[in-house]
């Protein structure tokens, strides 16, 4: 390995061997103290390169909070760490029948990475016995994590999962969810009283304003209000989703699943059959002809989000479209807004730069994100468009190098932003340079036909 590469794999460790708690790694030391999803997911694989053992303990952690229900909560919290907002006693998840008595979580969900990672974790694993040990103990409540999903989030046996609270789509403050957000208009009576915690350790303004956290804490206390019970919160959610970045996830990890069926000596053919569905019904009702990316699905309106953002060309990643539509996202990923290609740029906005909302230091509204490009890395790998794969290899590396690991960077300067020492950042900066590409040996041919 080049020396300066051996030097960055070093850094990165140390920052997970700094969060690192024995149970979990917080995904940023002073931000954000618990247990998070989808970045306990991200971590695992940058930790099947090198600590197995801590990849089968996050994921088993995280997996110990699932409900009886299926739901796998976004955040497990932990008890000593006091100042997070909105802490266990906002979310009233004990209102449910089917919250874990044990430990403490919030009740929402965030992208499921979480069949991709154990997977990715078993294809590294040193020790084949430990590790088909892992995959058996996981597999259950893998599938009943995507069962949930589409029993209780996908009434309309569609295919796709609907989510109903920004923060299940793990890009908080995006600009997909301001017309949804306007339409929101409370009285100051529906505004649960809270005390916002992130702005003490990050500047206020690049993170979500006051009005959006408004909205936050009143969707957390209409599921409350409604027991977490999904028939109730359907009647009347005023936000009701068909995220792309959700759903292309869930396909992926789907087709993960079966991939782990087959190992396991189970039947692969109902969640083959699923995965298909799903790309199916996204190709179908999601792709924007005109814009060469699918889009959101607002529930309420019955209308596309037309919003774009990076995260919506994540569906290379679990080979949705077919070739000629790859190639129609390779060039929007590659027209101005994104600028894939562009040398003045730090690829990939987040969000379209010439977008009304653009913004490139607030988070999710325009800022590079590690995992994006990551994902989209290897998505674009698959298709076989190494060049632009190899531009998003480098632009990670060179972050992480120039910068450090942090949250998210600004694309017009290269600068960190957010949480310093940021978990996923250095899980995903290690696993692109050991990056072993027979792990990622599905076949290239799309699944939407
Ligand atoms: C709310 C932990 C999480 C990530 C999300 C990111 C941010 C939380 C917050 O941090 O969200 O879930 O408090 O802003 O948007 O993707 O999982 O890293």
């Amino acid at each position: 390995m080049h020396k300066l590469d051996e030097q960055l794999v070093q850094r990165a460790q140390r920052i997970l061997d700094f969060n690192w708690n024995g149970e979990y790694t917080q995904p940023g030391p002073r931000l954000y103290p618990h247990q998070w999803s989808w970045d306990s997911g991200l971590i695992a694989m940058g930790y099947a390169h090198y600590a197995q053992d801590r990849a089968t303990t996050e994921l088993t952690h995280l997996f110990d909070s699932q409900w009886t229900n299926g739901l796998l909560p976004q955040i497990v919290f932990n008890p000593r760490f006091g100042e997070y907002f909105p802490g266990i006693d906002f979310w009233h998840a004990e209102r449910s029948p089917n919250a874990p008595r044990e430990s403490k979580t919030s009740g929402v969900v965030q992208p499921p990475i979480h069949a991709t990672a154990v997977l990715y974790v078993y294809r590294h694993a040193q020790d084949e016995a430990a590790a088909k040990e892992f995959l058996g103990r996981l597999f259950p409540k893998l599938r009943a994590w995507h069962d949930y999903l589409y029993r209780e989030r996908d009434p309309e046996g569609e295919g796709l999962v609907y989510i109903r609270h920004p923060w299940e789509s793990g890009m908080d403050n995006s600009p997909m969810w301001d017309s949804i957000m306007e339409r929101l208009q409370l009285l100051p009576e529906q505004i649960p009283k809270y005390r916002r915690a992130d702005t003490h350790f990050v500047t206020a303004g690049d993170r979500p304003l006051d009005a959006a956290y408004d909205r936050f804490a009143y969707l957390v206390k209409f599921f409350a209000d409604r027991d977490y019970d999904e028939a109730k919160i359907r009647e009347g959610c005023p936000f009701l989703v068909q995220d792309v970045l959700f759903n292309a996830l869930l396909c992926r990890a789907d087709q993960d699943l079966a991939q782990i069926a087959r190992v396991l000596g189970e039947d692969p053919t109902p969640l083959e059959k699923r995965t298909r569905k799903t790309a199916r019904a996204m190709n179908e009702k999601l792709w924007d002809e005109q814009h060469g990316i699918y889009l959101d699905f607002d529930l309420t309106t019955g209308r596309p989000l037309q919003v774009y953002v990076a995260p919506n060309f994540v569906p290379l990643y679990a080979a949705i479209p077919d070739e000629g539509r790859a190639s129609r996202m390779v060039d929007s990923l590659e027209s101005a807004g994104f600028g894939l290609s562009d040398e003045s740029l730090t690829p990939v906005p987040s969000y379209d730069r010439y977008g009304f909302a653009f913004f490139p230091t607030r988070y999710w509204r325009g800022p590079v994100w590690v995992n994006i490009n990551w994902l989209l890395m290897r998505g674009l790998q698959r298709y076989g468009y190494e060049e632009q794969a190899q531009r998003l290899r480098e632009t990670i590396l060179s972050l992480c190098r120039d910068q450090g690991f942090y949250e998210y960077y600004d694309p017009t300067t290269g600068f960190g932003h957010g949480s310093d020492l940021f978990s996923w950042t250095a899980a995903l900066c290690l696993d692109v340079v050991l990056e072993d590409r027979t792990s990622e040996n599905l076949p290239s041919k799309h699944l939407g036909e």
